[in-house]
């Protein structure tokens, strides 16, 4: 394992990251040209590649290639990416700012956007399924995880309850059960498809990275309910104070801002100790679990 200072492995992996998206993305030159510059635009030179970054760290724990975590990570990236522009639509949460630039269907057109998403999520199961990856019985389950993880009974899925839970009042468990899905179902998978991506993990190693990635990925949204009514605009480069002002339940709005940041810190705290069955393996695991929980955007 190398001493490399944290800041210095994540900018080497998030440009590493940008330079494999950038290649398995379609090129402007190709037809559909406006489509293919929408999608770049929508995944190309943006966001913290925080899923991208787990994989890559979850790669560690199991000896995975870097050439296998490039691929993984694309395609858990191009999910995400599909679900912002979606998520940004008129009929979603009907936003203009994403990563501080004019949202997909503002710069281009709505119809665009809706085909955008479409074909990033796509194109996430044409690279995995594209090449050999890891174990030929591992990487079955990668992709079986990664549409599971994406669908109703994932991210989507918590879409819905997320739509239909404005204005209501929700429980804690509920509030967990809807982030679980929305944000923390695609986390878990990059973490398990970074791990999948080497040599078989043993069944104690797989449920503690398990705990570890629901963990994590739910600390990953207590602290974006926190951010989303303690940063600015401008410092997130979304819209800050949505949630409050569209009357959504939020970890903040339930518990209050010193009991969600409690929380916060509670989560780290578990999802640390999930991981010291790794030993030094899950130093970069480590690493990012206080980057999610200490994070300014
Ligand atoms: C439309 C099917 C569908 C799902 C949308 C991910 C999602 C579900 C909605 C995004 C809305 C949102 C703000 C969720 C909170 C957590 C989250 C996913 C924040 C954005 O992710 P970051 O912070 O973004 O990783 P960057 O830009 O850094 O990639």
């Amino acid at each position: 394992m190398s001493a490399t200072p944290f800041n210095t492995w994540m900018a080497a992996t998030q440009a590493r990251v940008e330079t494999a998206l950038s290649h398995h993305l379609p090129g402007t030159d190709s037809i559909p040209a406006r489509l293919h510059e929408a999608m770049r635009y929508a995944t190309l030179g943006g966001g913290k590649r925080v899923r991208p970054l787990l994989a890559f760290a979850a790669g560690e724990l199991s000896g995975a290639a870097a050439e296998h975590l490039d691929i993984v990570a694309c395609a858990v990236e191009l999910i995400h990416a599909y679900s912002l522009v979606h998520d940004d639509l008129p009929c979603m949460d009907d936003d203009v700012l994403r990563r501080g630039r004019p949202t997909c269907h503002v710069e281009f057109d709505e119809p665009t956007a809706l085909l955008v998403g479409d074909s990033l999520q796509t194109l996430a199961f044409e690279l995995l399924a594209g090449q050999a990856i890891g174990h030929p019985k591992q990487q079955l389950e990668m992709i079986g995880l990664l549409a599971h993880a994406s669908g109703s009974r994932g991210m989507a899925g918590g879409q819905a309850i997320d739509l239909a839970s404005v204005g209501s009042a929700l429980n804690q468990p509920e509030l967990e059960l809807m982030h679980a899905l929305k944000t923390g179902a695609l986390i878990r998978a990059a973490v398990l498809l970074g791990a999948l991506s080497g040599t078989p993990l043993s069944a104690e190693e797989r449920s503690n990275l398990d705990r570890f990635a629901k963990r994590a990925g739910l600390l990953f949204q207590v602290v974006d309910d926190i951010l989303d009514c303690t940063a600015s605009t401008a410092t997130l480069g979304k819209t800050a104070g949505k949630d409050e002002a569209a009357d959504k339940p939020t970890y903040v709005s339930l518990l209050g801002l010193d009991a969600a940041r409690a929380y916060a810190d509670e989560l780290r705290t578990d999802a640390l100790d999930a991981l010291s069955i790794f030993g030094e393996r899950a130093r970069r695991l480590t690493e990012l679990a206080d980057f999610i929980c200490h994070r300014q955007f």
